[in-house]
């Protein structure tokens, strides 16, 4: 696919998704998830990949849904317009590789929603958080209701949903929102660092863990033992076989 809104570059392993409609914020519109369900597909395919960073360009990481695109669409177009961006979101988690957001910037509504469906959130001293869709009479679409919740608790997203404050990276630190925090020049060395600490460990058992990990939320505590136990079970170390093996030949 020809890329529009999406620039990919590859450091070592790790591919950095660079979001770019500067004019807009990046905010995102049908193109915006027609091309991330390709990139998420095209950077799955590509062994050679290990880690993959989604970023903005600009002063935003994404400020929301494309507001001036969401204004015409009736009602079921809504509901399209929400699955659409759900099943995109949902698609990170179930890439065989960690996804991780580096958020320099305003990560508003669907922005939000785009960073909660990564594995985790590294985030510069000047991002801003918030689901602001109340102040627009709506409510988020992109399954922000339910991850916001699942990452901080009730308290916090029942807090940000309803009263759409904006808050910084030091407040959503705190709160368990974002895992890392540091200044704005130094954030995507500080993120690339880490993706390349994971790219070094064990391939299988960093795919493992994401996919029984984010499994294990939707069962039962008994269900998920079982769940890790089999797994276990499969692990080449249970085998005894040397770290070297298991690296499938990453220094
Ligand atoms: N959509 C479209 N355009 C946007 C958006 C957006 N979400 N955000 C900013 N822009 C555009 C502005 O319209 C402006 O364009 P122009 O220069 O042509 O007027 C340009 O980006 C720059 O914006 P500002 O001049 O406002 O820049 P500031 O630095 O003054 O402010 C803010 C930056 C604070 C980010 C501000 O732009 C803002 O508040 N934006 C809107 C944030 C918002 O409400 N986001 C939530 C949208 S709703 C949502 O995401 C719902 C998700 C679920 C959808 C489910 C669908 C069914």
């Amino acid at each position: 696919m020809e890329y529009n809104i999406l620039k990919k570059e590859i450091i070592d392993n790790i591919a950095i998704v660079s979001i770019s409609r500067p004019k807009a914020m990046n905010a995102l519109n049908t193109r915006f998830f027609h091309e991330m369900d390709s990139m998420v597909k095209e950077v799955s395919e590509d062994a050679s990949i290990k880690v993959m960073i989604i970023t903005g360009e600009g002063k935003a990481f994404v400020a929301g849904a494309d507001i001036a695109e969401m204004v015409d669409k009736n009602s079921q177009e809504g509901t399209e317009f929400s699955r659409l961006g759900q099943n995109t979101f949902r698609s990170l988690g179930e890439m065989p590789i960690p996804v991780i957001a580096a958020i320099n910037g305003f990560a508003l509504g669907g922005g939000l929603e785009l960073a909660m469906g990564c594995d985790f959130r590294i985030a510069s001293t000047k991002a801003k958080f918030g689901q602001p869709e109340v102040n627009l009479g709506l409510i988020p679409g992109y399954a922000g209701t339910q991850r916001l919740s699942r990452l901080v608790g009730m308290g916090d997203a029942l807090y940000l949903l309803m009263t759409a404050d904006m808050i910084g990276a030091e407040d959503a630190l705190r709160i368990g929102l974002v895992q890392k925090v540091f200044e704005p020049d130094a954030l995507m060395d500080e993120t690339l660092k880490i993706a390349k600490s994971i790219a070094t460990k064990g391939p299988q058992a960093i795919k493992k863990l994401k996919a029984i990990v984010r499994l294990g939320l939707a069962m039962s505590q008994i269900e998920g033992e079982e769940m890790e136990a089999r797994e276990f079970g499969t692990d080449p170390l249970r085998r005894g076989k040397r770290r070297e093996k298991w690296n499938d030949g990453i220094s």
